[in-house]
């Protein structure tokens, strides 16, 4: 096992690495940019160090500070959390060679996972359906054209290196195919520097439906449920829950039993989302994201199971602490991410917390760094917590996520909390009959 590992990330998701490492008894080292000397996640971890000036790519993206912040403290592993270089195959590399432990997925498999072409080619291999289109990239106007027509319009263009919703077009007729290619093309070579596409059969409203996956990166892996994330403003998503209320045992049963199978096949290491749309009944993979996600609380309320202690396991080559026979589905879960914008605007909304009160009670956890008295960098992202609930059924869970949102108090910056409730008053939401078009049409005839 480790002895010491370095967190680099902030915010809630550094006070959760922190929480499971002190959990296991091993040591932190927190990593800050001259921003954030007094975030919370600095405060509590055993050693800290200052790597950089605010912007990202000066500190939590610069992995020569990194490296040193590794030498200096004598961490032994990197815990990346979630965006910043939780998917950079090369700092992957760069500490295997330094002899220092990654907490993630094998470098090889990040690297697969983040060509969206190489990606689906594998998990077809591996026998998870995929959603209909070019088997590979798509060069000359004459093949676009023959590939368009036999998948059947609409299509959609999607970049190789993009994921996200970052670069993609749909065409619905063969007028339309050639414009949008050609854009979807140049917008990909200015934003990933890479103009590969693919196409796609466009699935009209589906919804966004991801496994959570981990492996011991020897063959062993297990599938522990499904989150629906269909509730998504600009690609952002809003709201996750857990399980999905459009699945049927059967249905779930099947999925999770083909990705946990092929997970196997890969020797996948460590925790992963495997992303699917859903329609119809059917599912249709998209994407693999290689990192612990925003929204991991959601199943580790239906679970029980500890994600981040999980991945420390896999990474230290020690197996999974359960096999597939072992894991029980109890109750639903919800997890609303409060950012600092205006609800109706969106328009970030940094400044100081003056007054701060958690939610508590049964079946409620508030992953969160803020305090009062904290000051909001305008550097990262918006979001400045999460909601979780848990209850026996998806009904208690919305008046718990109703309970737990008025007696949440984060005075001096406006927050989403006000947009949660106002989706939990939508009858045809707590219906459960949405798809990822839902949020943004009520939210434009609101
Ligand atoms: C799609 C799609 C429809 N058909 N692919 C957007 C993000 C990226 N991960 C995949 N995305 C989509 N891919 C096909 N073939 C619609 C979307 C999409 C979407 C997906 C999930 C959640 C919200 C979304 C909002 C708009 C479009």
């Amino acid at each position: 096992m480790f002895d010491k590992i370095l967190i680099a990330n902030r915010g809630e998701i550094a006070l959760r690495v922190l929480r499971a490492c002190k959990e296991l008894g091993i040591a932190t080292v927190a990593v800050h940019s001259t921003a954030d000397s007094d975030a919370m996640h600095v405060r509590l971890a055993d050693e800290s160090v200052c790597i950089g000036p605010p912007p990202a790519r000066d500190s939590y993206l610069n992995i020569p500070s990194l490296l040193a912040a590794c030498e200096i403290t004598g961490a032994d592993a990197v815990h990346p959390g979630y965006g910043f270089l939780s998917e950079n195959a090369r700092f992957a590399d760069i500490l295997a060679e330094h002899d220092i432990g990654f907490i993630g997925p094998k470098a090889d498999h990040i690297r697969l996972m983040g060509d969206k072409i190489e990606a689906k080619r594998t998990a077809k291999k591996l026998g998870i359906p995929v959603v209909p289109g070019s088997d590979g990239g798509v060069t000359d106007e004459a093949e676009a054209r023959r590939l368009a027509s036999a998948i059947g319009y609409p299509v959609l263009i999607k970049a190789a290196a993009g994921g996200g919703g970052r670069g993609m077009k749909v065409a619905r007729s063969e007028a339309e195919l050639m414009n949008a290619v050609q854009t979807a093309k140049s917008e990909a070579k200015a934003a990933f520097g890479d103009d590969a596409v693919y196409l796609e059969k466009f699935l009209e409203k589906p919804r966004h439906i991801e496994i959570q996956v981990l492996g011991d990166g020897r063959g062993d892996a297990i599938c522990l449920g499904e989150r629906d994330c269909s509730l998504q403003r600009r690609h952002q998503k809003v709201w996750e829950e857990g399980p999905s209320p459009a699945l049927n045992e059967g249905q779930r049963a099947q999925v999770l039993d083909t990705v946990r199978r092929a997970m196997c096949e890969l020797q996948y290491l460590g925790a992963g989302t495997v992303e699917f749309l859903y329609e119809n009944n059917a599912f249709y993979f998209i994407e693999m994201n290689t990192r612990i996600q925003v929204e991991h609380p959601v199943t580790e309320m239906i679970t029980g199971i500890d994600l981040i202690a999980e991945q420390i396991r896999v990474a230290a080559g020690q197996p999974l602490s359960l096999n597939k026979d072992k894991i029980r589905f109890r109750g639903h879960a919800i997890e609303v991410r409060i950012n600092a914008e205006d609800p109706d605007t969106f328009l970030p909304s940094p400044g100081t917390i003056k007054q701060f009160h958690a939610p508590g009670g049964l079946g409620v956890r508030f992953d969160s760094a803020i305090y009062a008295g904290y000051s909001i960098p305008p550097f990262y992202d918006s979001m400045i917590g999460k909601l979780i609930v848990h209850g026996r059924t998806r009904e208690e869970a919305i008046r718990r996520l109703r309970r737990a949102i008025v007696e949440t108090v984060v005075d001096g910056v406006k927050t989403t909390l006000p947009l949660h409730y106002w989706i939990t008053e939508q009858p045809d939401f707590v219906e459960g009959s949405y798809n990822i078009h839902w949020l943004e049409k009520k939210l434009a005839d609101r």
